[in-house]
């Protein structure tokens, strides 16, 4: 029987990103939902994801997986045909998961806080928090290609989306992100002239209108 895949997702998110880009990289059929989080939530997602209520889900065969990082290695572990996106020896993995769980707890609260907190300090503290965790990344990434060495992998998976966001960050926030971390921007270049990643992550003016509906929103201004 084939697989029965559904992804529900909101379309400027950086975590459903993830998952769009680690189907693509295993070449996986699937069906996408729209959920329009700027109003109700649909019965589904509440019902897959009763406990945070949040996108991205993927529903595999009946069967929801939350958290994007999550569903990311389910997706690895289960689609096994295709090359793998973490590294086999535990030691090389588990370094993987540390540095897709420093992405994951630093990058989207510095992301929100620039762009949609109310008070100057916060957004002012927030962009050098940007900066100092951009830099430390460039700085694990090195000379290699991808942040695993040669090939694409968990940790870039993790990343690449919120290269997304730069435009509208650096647009709103009034403040330059690539000349601070050169090399990587070249990364994060390389991994969009990969057709799983080129047609899995927002548009960055896309986005940027999308802020500019939630600082209007919010009154941020
Ligand atoms: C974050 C998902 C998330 O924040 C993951 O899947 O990796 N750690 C989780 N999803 C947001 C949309 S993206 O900004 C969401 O669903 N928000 C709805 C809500 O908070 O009610």
């Amino acid at each position: 029987m084939a697989d029965e895949v559904l992804l529900l997702n909101f379309w400027p998110s950086c975590f459903g990103a993830r998952v769009k880009i680690a189907l693509a990289e295993k070449g996986i059929n699937y069906q996408y939902r729209e959920e329009n989080l700027l109003q109700e939530k649909s019965s589904l997602l509440l019902q897959v994801n009763p406990i945070t209520k949040k996108i991205p889900v993927l529903i595999h065969n009946g069967r929801p997986i939350c958290e994007s990082l999550i569903i990311v290695q389910y997706i690895d572990e289960l689609w096994k045909d295709k090359a793998p996106l973490l590294p086999c020896d535990p030691y090389q993995r588990s370094r993987s998961r540390f540095w897709a769980d420093y992405i994951e707890n630093k990058c989207y609260e510095c992301i929100r806080q620039i762009l949609y907190s109310g008070k100057e300090e916060e957004r002012e503290a927030a962009k050098k928090d940007f900066i100092d965790m951009l830099k430390v990344l460039e700085q694990e990434l090195g000379d290699k290609p991808y942040f695993g060495g040669d090939n694409f992998g968990f940790v870039d998976v993790s990343l690449v989306p919120f290269y997304s966001w730069f435009y509208a960050v650096e647009t709103f926030g009034n403040f330059g992100i690539r000349a601070e971390c050169p090399k990587l921007i070249i990364w994060a270049k390389r991994c969009l002239q990969m057709e799983s990643v080129a047609k899995s992550v927002p548009d960055p003016h896309k986005l940027y209108y999308h802020a500019l509906q939630l600082r209007k929103k919010f009154g941020v201004e």
